[in-house]
């Protein structure tokens, strides 16, 4: 896959030289190729913001210089990749749709990524208008909170999708083991994970995992990941398909809404006599 990122600082992408993403790069499976924004613009001062119409805080990127940039290394990237070669336009921004692993598995199926990741307040929305006419142009956040800027998100991203490109992992690892993954993983946190010693500090390790019964074992794992699924993420939980559930993943659910509801029941009665709330360990979450 090749990624190609511009922004006004290339040398925040370092991270992508380190580990798993290194590896990648390496072996050839990721060709990242970044670009300083500035080297496109015209004036001594590399100008690449400017104030915003309609007036208000902060600055926007000026429109010109990321039209440069991008038909640039659009046509950078064609004489490599051949001449109908086009790229998925990626820009990051809070205002965009939800980055998900759904997406980060469409992404991994594209053979190449543009990302734009802007500072200040966001770059001129004519920039992303006029590229959606001429390839698939995508505004994505991260995640509801604000970052300085989208170089941050893309790192994220990249490693995301990175992750996902075949070779990059092994074999040994499974993908469709992943939190979110879609399948049997659809809208499921992944649970505890365990390795040696037995016991630490007094903890001990849960039995069943010592056993050796891997379809217990499953069993065991399925059951944490709703469980902690339906006290961390109700939301997700909520989402839960009654068609991928078996017996004994109702018989889980409903044990947890039962002790939720002695919890509540314990919380409102409280201060009129009742000391004892009854609830299984796992209300510890
Ligand atoms: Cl993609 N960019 C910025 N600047 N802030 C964000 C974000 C992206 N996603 C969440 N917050």
């Amino acid at each position: 896959m090749r990624v190609d990122i511009v922004s006004i600082f290339p040398e925040y992408f370092a991270p992508l030289d380190v580990s798993l993403m290194g590896k990648a790069r390496e072996r050839g499976i990721l060709d990242i190729h970044l670009h300083q924004l500035r080297d496109w613009t015209h004036d001594v001062h590399k100008t690449v913001d400017d104030t915003p119409y309609g007036g208000g805080p902060g600055m926007v990127m000026k429109p010109e210089v990321w039209g440069e940039a991008l038909d640039a290394v659009i046509e950078d990237g064609r004489a490599a990749s051949g001449p109908d070669a086009l790229p998925r336009l990626i820009v990051p921004t809070p205002s965009g749709r939800p980055f998900t692993q759904e997406v980060a598995l469409e992404y991994a199926g594209e053979p190449w990524l543009l990302f734009a990741p802007a500072r200040y307040e966001g770059i001129d929305s004519r920039v992303v208008a006029e590229y959606g006419e001429r390839l698939r142009a995508d505004e994505v956040s991260i995640g509801d909170y604000v970052l300085a800027g989208g170089e941050a998100a893309v790192l994220v991203m990249v490693e995301a999708v990175g992750r996902l490109l075949p070779g990059v992992l092994g074999n040994a690892c499974s993908v469709a083991d992943d939190s979110f993954a879609p399948g049997a993983m659809a809208n499921l946190l992944e649970g505890p994970v365990y390795t040696k010693p037995p016991v630490w500090r007094g903890h001990e390790v849960p039995e069943v995992l010592l056993s050796g019964h891997h379809g217990r074992i499953a069993r065991w794992r399925r059951d944490e990941a709703l469980r902690r699924t339906l006290a961390r993420r109700p939301e997700l939980a909520a989402r839960f398909d009654q068609d991928d559930l078996d017996k004994h993943d109702r018989r889980v659910i409903e044990e947890f809404e039962r002790s939720q509801e002695r919890l509540e029941e314990g919380a409102s009665t409280a201060g009129s006599g009742t000391a004892f709330r009854p609830g299984p360990d796992h209300m510890a979450d």
